[in-house]
């Protein structure tokens, strides 16, 4: 089953959104996998962003993900990168449509809620980056059986 990573950023967490962010990604059948509550230091986010390094809004960018608390988490379902990128909406939220959680919440490009990773690979290496291999957990839920098809 495909894992993909999410982060609840700093605006979810002080607009009290999380569990409304969360229960979204339940609600459409999705599985946590992991989840914790950090402060991404500077060298976390350069890590995590360093694709956006040198681009205009890349200190604003660092400088909000590391100004308050994160909550990260692997996400497992089928598609789930996919599933988890149609469900956030697209990255700036005046274009998102409604429904999506950028669409439904968000107003700015810079506070715009939440992460998915793109692509599958991408979510190897940032699982890899964010959580350590007995942090995440395997189990199962009888609930699947009405969720996922055999
Ligand atoms: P993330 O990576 O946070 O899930 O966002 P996206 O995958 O949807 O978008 P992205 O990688 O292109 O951008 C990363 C991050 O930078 C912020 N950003 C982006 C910004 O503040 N100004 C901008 O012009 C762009 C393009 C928002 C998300």
């Amino acid at each position: 089953m495909e894992r993909t990573l999410v982060l609840l950023k700093p605006d979810s967490i002080q607009r009290g959104l999380a569990g409304e962010v969360i229960s979204r990604l339940e609600r459409r059948g999705l599985k946590f996998v992991a989840m914790k509550l950090m402060k991404v230091s500077d060298e976390l986010a350069n890590r995590h962003y360093g694709e956006h390094a040198g681009k205009p809004f890349f200190d604003g960018l660092v400088k909000f993900i590391t100004s308050s608390p994160i909550v990260a988490m692997v996400v497992e379902g089928e598609s789930a990168v996919e599933v988890v990128r149609n469900t956030m909406g697209t990255t700036n939220p005046i274009q998102a449509g409604p429904g999506t959680i950028r669409g439904d919440l968000g107003l700015t490009i810079g506070m715009n809620l939440i992460h998915g990773s793109d692509s599958p690979e991408s979510a190897k290496k940032e699982i890899d980056t964010f959580f350590k291999p007995e942090e995440i957990v395997d189990y199962t839920r009888n609930i699947d059986a009405w969720i996922i098809e055999a």
